[in-house]
């Protein structure tokens, strides 16, 4: 059916479609993108915004970056897939790579950032069978209260989210829960039989840019240690310099066992994701034992390293630290009795909406739209502010006065 331009220019058109077709598994921002380029998006109406969510923090060095489209483009048309029964030229490099420049002796590849998850549960737990010699079907892994590590049966079960958890049982066991950000919790739990890892994000993501206090991530590995417990630390939204250093766990100077990438490890092209660890930990897998068909394609490959790349030749990391302290800065000094708390590191940050309307904080996203900004609220009243880290200075006030002359909207709401 030939659909004319007044409907491919229609935002409406494509809401329907997808509410006719597809499952109903998000409540996006009634927006609908067809151009990225930079910090920018572009909507079917030719509309232009900040893109302020970033793919969830997969596109920090920006839409289509050319240097990583170009990767992405040359590789498409040399080879693309050859699974793992037989070698490819991109994967070794790409493996060389990474390690050296996260120091571990051995990565594997996954592509979505659950199974890179799921890849680091089945690592943790078969390195405490086969080294620590933790009881057969025994281990145990930490996990925190109100974290986001995916959403596969296995994750989930481990979830306190309601919304990701619930009806979808039976769990999976294994896992025990404690209070984020509490050393105490983690060194009672430590004293438990069986405990083979603990499984933190550096800094609370969905929960709402939950940033733990200085020194908790450096004494929970030292508790870990200790223990003889893997400390597993997923940086797959809080990695590759979102939060000012090239991995949130740079801040301490903690080097986890087992490293956990994702989303950006591709520049917002495809799913690649990650786990790092040495040899006593990847040596327990075998032949046979772990993989996946897209696992260590070359074109995620090539693509995974020259995004690595263009975060270190554009001084990203940097840049979101900078950024970041702006940001947060030019926020504290609104006056407003709207924003109850802002907080974050680096580019991902979360303001708080105070307003008894719960509803608040998705008007106050519809106003930002409005204005050329688009992002999204998180948990009801906390709005997730995450741009590409090639954000400039300019362009990062540009889009504080947007904020700023947005919350007047919140008087209106009743
Ligand atoms: C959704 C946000 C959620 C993650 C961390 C693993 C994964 C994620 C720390 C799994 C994924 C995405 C998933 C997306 C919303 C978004 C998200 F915090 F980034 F905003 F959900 F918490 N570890 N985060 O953040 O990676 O399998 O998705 O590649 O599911 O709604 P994935």
């Amino acid at each position: 059916m030939q659909t004319n331009t007044a409907v491919l220019t229609n935002t409406n058109y494509y809401i329907a479609l997808e509410e006719k077709y597809g499952a109903h598994n998000y409540h996006p921002l009634p927006v609908v993108l067809s151009r990225g380029e930079g910090v920018f998006v572009w909507d079917v109406e030719g509309k232009k915004y900040y893109d302020f969510l970033s793919g969830y923090s997969a596109i920090n060095q920006g839409h289509c970056h050319p240097a990583i489209i170009e990767a992405f483009v040359e590789q498409a048309h040399k080879l693309t897939l050859t699974s793992r029964a037989f070698y490819n030229d991109q994967l070794g490099p790409f493996e060389k790579y990474i390690t050296g420049l996260f120091h571990y002796d051995k990565v594997l590849t996954m592509n979505s950032g659950v199974e890179a998850v799921e890849t680091a549960i089945k690592l943790c737990r078969r390195w405490a069978y086969r080294v620590k010699k933790v009881q057969e079907n025994e281990a145990v892994i930490i996990v925190c209260k109100n974290n986001f590590h995916g959403r596969t049966t296995t994750v989930i079960s481990f979830s306190n989210d309601e919304s990701s958890r619930n009806d979808f049982g039976p769990y999976t066991p294994g896992f025990h829960m404690i209070e984020y950000n509490n050393l105490q919790a983690l060194e009672e739990v430590l004293l438990l039989p069986n405990v083979a890892g603990f499984l933190v994000e550096p800094i609370q993501g969905e929960a709402g840019v939950v940033v733990p206090d200085d020194g908790y991530l450096s004494k929970a590995f030292d508790l870990c240690k200790k223990a003889n417990v893997l400390f597993m630390a997923d940086e797959i939204q809080t990695g590759l310099c979102r939060t000012g250093k090239m991995l949130a766990c740079d801040h301490e100077d903690v080097h986890p066992d087992i490293l956990i990438l994702g989303k950006a490890l591709s520049g917002g092209t495809m799913p690649v994701s990650a786990v790092l660890a040495n040899n006593e930990i990847m040596l327990t897998i075998k032949p046979g034992d772990h993989g996946s068909t897209y696992g260590g394609n070359p074109l995620a490959c090539k693509v995974a390293m020259v995004s690595l790349q263009v975060l270190l030749d554009e001084n990203m990391a940097e840049n979101a630290e900078a950024m970041g302290n702006l940001f947060r800065n030019e926020l504290e000094k609104i006056n407003s009795p709207y924003l109850k708390t802002i907080r974050g590191k680096g580019l991902l940050n979360a303001i708080e909406i105070n307003h008894h309307n719960s509803n608040a904080a998705w008007e106050f996203c519809l106003r930002l739209k409005d204005s050329g900004l688009i992002a999204k609220p998180t948990h009801g009243d906390k709005i997730r502010f995450a741009p590409p880290l090639i954000i400039t200075e300019e362009q990062l006030k540009e889009c504080i006065n947007i904020i700023i002359e947005s919350l007047p909207v919140l008087d209106t709401i009743k």
